[in-house]
């Protein structure tokens, strides 16, 4: 089974002024895009040719075939965490449950900020929902994607260089700021369970 680059859910430039057009094309399109080949590549020749994606997240072993599948995995969902017209105050179950578990929105946000900013080298900050069901911030490094670890991605933010160093150069924590303005909490609800 082949993976594909899913198309971006908006244009080139709609997450502007937050991230540029520019930035766009070449994290989906250079970047996403190799990872997908990449994929395709080492999973044709590998025991995993008739794997689903998440059997391959779940239970490949540490190594490039893994590492370009989860790369995948997390572009498709870092997308989709993303949109116009978007950001600001969560609303509906995610407010109540974000509430919740760090006590405000405010809180929540400093923390998961925190996590992105100091996250040293590349990598991804996350909100998931562990098994037992509460909320929890974490990071992981380089390709690390939480389903590893048994846990439901929520949103995520990408810190790898290429996603800010167009439009933000060395300064992740302002790419970090910006990225408040185009969470998609539709999307962060429907992956509430
Ligand atoms: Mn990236």
């Amino acid at each position: 089974m082949a993976f594909e680059l899913p198309p971006l859910p908006y244009s080139m430039d709609a997450l502007k002024p937050y991230i540029s057009a520019e930035t766009l094309e070449y994290h989906h399109g250079k970047h996403h895009a190799a990872y997908v080949k990449k994929a395709n590549d080492l999973v044709a020749k590998s025991k995993f040719a008739n794997a689903s994606l998440e059997e391959i997240l779940k239970t490949a072993e540490p190594g490039p075939l893994f590492n370009n599948v989860e790369q995948h995995y997390n572009h498709s969902f870092y997308w989709k965490t993303l949109g116009p017209k978007a950001g600001g105050e969560p609303k509906g179950p995610i407010a109540d449950a974000i509430k919740k578990a760090f006590g405000s929105f405010a809180s929540f946000k400093e923390k998961f900020s925190k996590a992105a900013d100091d996250h040293f080298g590349s990598g991804w900050a996350w909100l998931v929902q562990t098994s037992g069901g509460a909320l929890e911030v974490v990071s992981t490094h380089d390709a690390g994607c939480p389903i590893r670890q048994g846990q439901r991605p929520i949103i995520t933010c990408d810190v790898w260089e290429h996603a800010y160093y167009i439009d933000y150069r060395n300064e992740r924590p302002k790419y970090v700021e910006a990225f408040w303005n185009l969470v998609n909490w539709e999307f962060a609800n429907s992956n509430l369970k």
